[in-house]
């Protein structure tokens, strides 16, 4: 089932395409047993039609993201700092056993569909990055996906590894929704992950993979990120990219930036810089 948040509250999208709002309530992202309670629900609800406007599914959680988890960003990751040194760090954390994780974001800074992400003033090369994103319970279990763009300054990633945050975390670098696919079975490997990028009305950038593509599974980036941390509220976790633009591609505000995951739905943002 598919879980939406609204300005009233969160809304529940059954399998059959029925509709209704759930109980009134915090922390219903965080509970271990949200797949069961979920599907407890609304056998008394009243259909009702999704607004249009809806929020990112996020609570308090903190969104962090791996990194180098597809061939395609691991050979991007290489050539953009390749000059500053750093090339190797990059094929050598797609080798090991310990996965790239990273702080992304805190919720004011996550915007949720039809909202602006941004791109740094201080950057001149940007792209969105395309990532499933697992929502994670206080436990450690993975509760439910939805999508995630990972707004990356490539430049600034790129001059030095060490860089990194401030390539990655900055007001509006994070987008989530629309939706959270609540489910207890794993996704299929062939779950496709397709992006498009607009501008003034036309296609400049597509783009898709699949998740067989992923080196990692998100269960093993579960485990390392909980190792030696606990998340009260849970976490998002973005699962890296394997689409990455062509170098001579930035985003522009104005842009249009669609990332669509089979299963999920399809995030849409505009791109600003405020
Ligand atoms: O190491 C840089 C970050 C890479 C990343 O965000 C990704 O692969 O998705
Ligand atoms: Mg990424």
């Amino acid at each position: 089932m598919l879980l939406y948040r609204t300005l009233t509250g969160w809304m529940l999208k059954t399998a059959t395409g029925l509709c209704f709002e759930a109980p009134p309530g915090d922390r219903l992202t965080t509970r271990e047993d949200l797949y069961d309670y979920l599907n407890s629900l609304g056998k008394d609800s009243t259909a009702s039609d999704l607004p249009r406007t809806l929020l990112a599914p996020i609570e308090a959680q903190e969104v962090w993201a791996a990194g180098v988890t597809y061939y395609r960003s691991r050979s991007a990751r290489m050539a953009e700092s390749q000059e500053a040194g750093g090339g190797s760090f990059y094929d050598r954390v797609y080798q090991a056993e310990r996965p790239e994780l990273f702080m992304k974001a805190t919720p004011h800074r996550v915007v949720g569909p039809e909202a602006a992400v941004r791109i740094r003033r201080d950057s001149k090369w940007n792209v969105p990055e395309p990532e499933l994103t697992l929502l994670v319970s206080p436990g450690g279990k993975i509760l439910g996906y939805t999508i995630g763009n990972d707004m990356s300054s490539r430049d600034i990633e790129g001059e030095n590894p060490l860089y990194l945050p401030q390539a990655k975390i900055y007001d509006g670098s994070c987008a989530l929704g629309p939706a959270i696919l609540v489910t207890q079975e794993a996704l299929a490997p062939s779950t496709g992950i397709h992006v498009k990028i607009e501008r003034a009305g036309a296609d400049v950038f597509s783009g898709s993979t699949t998740l067989a593509e992923m080196k990692r599974r998100p269960e093993e980036l579960v485990e390392y990120l909980y190792r030696e941390s606990s998340f009260p509220n849970g976490c998002f976790l973005m699962t890296g990219t394997g689409i990455v633009p062509p170098d001579t591609f930035t985003l522009l505000p104005g842009d249009r930036v669609e990332i669509a995951i089979d299963g999920i739905g399809v995030l849409r943002n505009t791109v600003d810089q405020l």
